[in-house]
């Protein structure tokens, strides 16, 4: 096969609990920030609320056998906190058992399970108590870690710690409109990613004590520079802006301090912090885990300070359906091949796909074709990282089905699997049948 990849490649799919579980008023739940950010007028496209969503909480069978039939080997999704604990330290014994169900499910069908410990949803008593303005909330997001992973005990074998951590903080706290839809000074934005960090840090600490036999990392979403040229130089300058671009959060969890350059550029905005926390910060994990969706270019610049010269990309780059979602395959390639150099680590892709404005056909189909060629361009692009032997050990597709898309609510669809919301029929697209024959032929058709 021309574009093979590598024996035993985990070919996978992702989601979240908030995004497709639904089920958020059922049996016990706890109100997480985004529900209580979902319910205030204004703040979703259309007031979208995902109380039902895709109702993966009440059809996690179907989902799972829907996984099996499609040939994915491995499914990460995320906890809800709130659902678990819905009060400070009561535990929801069915919301609980849900989690314990869905990995038995999963199990069953030989799908492996990939446990994000926490990808946004927090509950709203800890929102109250200060969110990501406080570190509090770093320890006690460990300590939940560490109940769930003995609740688990040896079934799950495969941890993600956070899911996106400037998206969480600063993205929640910079007036980008995610929950809990704060504003606030510079210092206190970084404040909140050092928390994140933080975060990333006591669960990887907590993982390792209540689930040695597990291999464990974040799922985080460094932006990644790509060279426009591919010349020793730019390669060598797009990797030094990736680690520079990134010092507020991923670089200072891979390297364990924050670059003097960062420092030095807030200057009395940057966030405060002791060693001690550094070290938590870097607690050793076994890969690290990275979101990609897009990228930006760089040229070698001698003449700049920093030896680079950033670009985002013309105005009439090709899109996605999403303002931000620019098509940047080679992201994927540089991804893999700048973490790797950077810092010594094997990656999975935890999520890579993009949102369509998919229309149901007279024959119920999606034709998606415009899907299948993004997946195609940065799938041949993740295999040119295998084929350079660089270590890449999986891949999951964001996203299984069409889901509530945070602020975006339920207008753009992210799904392989087409869901119609009002019957909660799923409807496998064009491309999760392209995806199904990759799989089969471990293999990028
Ligand atoms: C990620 N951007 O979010 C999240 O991990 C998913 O929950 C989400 O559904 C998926 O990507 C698709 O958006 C992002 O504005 C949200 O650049 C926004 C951006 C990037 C990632």
């Amino acid at each position: 096969m021309t574009y093979a990849m590598p024996e035993n490649f985990v070919w996978g799919a992702a989601t979240a609990s908030f995004q497709v579980e639904g089920g958020l008023e059922c049996d016990g739940a706890g109100e997480s920030n985004w529900l209580h950010f979902c319910r205030k007028p204004g703040r979703i496209k259309r007031d979208d609320i995902p109380l039902v969503g895709c109702d993966q909480y009440h059809r996690y069978r179907e989902d799972v056998a829907l996984m099996k039939r499609l040939g994915i080997k491995a499914y990460r999704f995320s906890l809800s906190w709130a659902r678990i604990f819905p009060r400070e330290g009561v535990v929801n014994e069915k919301g609980l058992a849900y989690y314990q169900s869905l990995v038995d499910a999963l199990l069953e069908a030989g799908i492996e399970p990939y446990v994000t410990i926490f990808h946004w949803d927090l509950p709203q008593y800890l929102e109250e108590k200060g969110g990501w303005r406080t570190k509090e909330t770093s320890k006690k997001l460990g300590d939940f870690a560490s109940f769930m992973a003995k609740a688990f005990g040896n079934k799950v074998k495969h941890y993600f710690t956070v899911n996106e951590i400037t998206m969480f903080t600063a993205a929640g706290h910079n007036g980008s409109g995610m929950a809990p839809g704060l504003k606030l000074p510079l210092q206190e934005i970084y404040q909140t990613i050092h928390h994140g960090n933080l975060a990333h840090g006591y669960v990887a600490q907590a993982l390792r004590g209540a689930a040695p036999h597990a291999e464990i990392g974040i799922a985080n979403n460094p932006g990644i520079t790509v060279p426009l040229y591919e010349t020793e130089e730019n390669i060598d300058a797009a990797r030094r802006a990736t680690r520079f671009n990134n010092a507020s959060c991923h670089t200072a969890i891979e390297e364990g301090r924050y670059l003097d350059e960062f420092l030095e550029k807030v200057g009395k905005d940057a966030p405060h912090f002791t060693d001690e926390e550094m070290k938590i910060i870097a607690t050793p994990t076994d890969f690290t885990g990275f979101n990609v969706y897009t990228g930006n270019y760089c040229t070698a610049d001698p003449e700049s300070p920093q030896g680079f010269k950033m670009f985002s990309g013309a105005a009439d780059h090709p899109y996605m359906d999403l303002t931000w979602l620019r098509f940047v395959p080679t992201a994927i390639y540089y991804g893999a091949k700048f973490i790797h150099e950077l810092w010594g680590k094997s990656t999975y892709v935890t999520e890579n796909g993009c949102s369509a404005a998919d229309v149901l056909s007279q024959t119920n189909e999606i034709y998606d074709s415009g899907r299948i060629e993004y997946l195609r361009n940065y799938l041949r692009n993740l295999q040119r990282a295998t084929a350079e032997k660089l270590p890449v050990k999986g891949y999951f597709q964001w996203s299984l089905l069409d889901n509530f898309e945070w602020a975006q609510g339920f207008t753009p669809r992210f799904g392989i699997v087409y869901v119609n919301y009002a019957t909660q029929q799923r409807i496998p697209k064009w491309s999760a049948k392209y995806y199904a024959q990759c799989i089969k032929n471990n293999s990028i058709l």
